[in-house]
């Protein structure tokens, strides 16, 4: 199952590339002219360009799109929650997700509030779409950045802030 696992942007990225960038065919309206020496800008030639570049792109993503979106990992809850406040101690964290992880090569990296960092032993059980693990933290603001690789081969990112109260 992981052994076609490709270390890449997250699809989200993928997409927002192929819609920055279209792939190097050669085909970049304009340019030509831009280059060009000799002609001036034909304008109704140029929009017809970008007409048919838009269509590519509309294509292009739409074909990126629904398989990005089909199996990365989106995380859709967590404890702490984003933005909450939990006791001082020994604080269960808890992140659950869209999709299977693969759990050895995800991440979590706390930041404490003396923007020390710790990187955190994920635990080895648990459903095959959740990550946990156990902390014991003093109070102050805290910054959990997850990595996450899904089964799909994609790697996403996102930061869980919190709260430790007294
Ligand atoms: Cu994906």
């Amino acid at each position: 199952m992981f052994q076609r696992v490709r270390v890449q942007r997250a699809c989200a990225s993928d997409a927002e590339a192929a819609l920055a960038e279209p792939p190097d065919s050669g085909y970049h309206p304009g340019a030509r002219r831009y280059r060009g020496n000799t002609l001036p800008l034909d304008r109704p030639t140029l929009a017809r360009q970008s007409a048919v570049l838009a269509a590519f792109l509309v294509t292009a993503s739409a074909a990126l799109l629904p398989r990005a979106a089909a199996a990365h990992a989106i995380l859709i809850a967590s404890q702490p929650p984003q933005g909450g406040t939990v006791a001082a101690g020994a604080v269960a964290i808890h992140l659950q997700y869209n999709s299977r992880i693969d759990r050895v090569r995800s991440r979590l990296t706390l930041t404490r509030p003396d923007h020390t960092q710790a990187t955190l032993p994920i635990a080895a059980e648990g459903a095959p779409d959740e990550m946990d693990t156990t902390a014991t933290l003093t109070p102050g603001p805290y910054v959990l950045r997850w990595q996450v690789l899904a089964i799909d081969g994609h790697i996403t990112r996102g930061d869980v802030t919190f709260t430790v109260g007294p």
